[in-house]
């Protein structure tokens, strides 16, 4: 699927729509899902123009790739989950039911979390 440069998360990554930013470093941005599944839910995104980890994967530096996983451990322990424990979760494509077309990575956490389905 090719980027769209008008998604909300391109939006949010230029600064033209707000959002509450947990963490940013030169290639990531976290911040708090507007529609919280859970106490902590958090979204962690590449600042590149990426839609799903078949991009990323193939045309991402190894920078990117890198501190996209160091923001998730990352933002896990400031907002005090890691302890307790957390989900990562990452929805791609139609069968996926991704939503917004920039590949996103949800952190849930600060409840105990229903068993994983399919
Ligand atoms: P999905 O994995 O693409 O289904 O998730 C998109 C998420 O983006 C979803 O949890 C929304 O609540 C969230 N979100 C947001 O945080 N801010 C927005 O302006 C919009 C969606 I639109």
């Amino acid at each position: 699927m090719a980027y769209d440069p008008d998604n909300i998360f391109a939006k949010i990554l230029r600064g033209e729509i707000p959002c509450t930013k947990v963490y940013e470093d030169e290639h990531t941005l976290a911040f708090h899902d507007i529609n919280p599944q859970a106490p902590t839910h958090i979204l962690v995104v590449p600042k590149g123009p990426y839609v799903s980890w078949t991009d990323f994967s193939q045309t991402a530096s190894d920078a990117e790739i890198a501190a996209l996983v160091r923001t998730v451990g990352l933002v896990a322990r400031e907002a005090g989950v890691a302890e307790e424990g957390y989900r990562v979760l990452s929805n791609v494509g139609v069968n996926g039911n991704q939503e917004v077309p920039h590949l996103h990575i949800h952190v849930f956490g600060g409840r105990r979390l229903g068993r994983m389905v399919p």
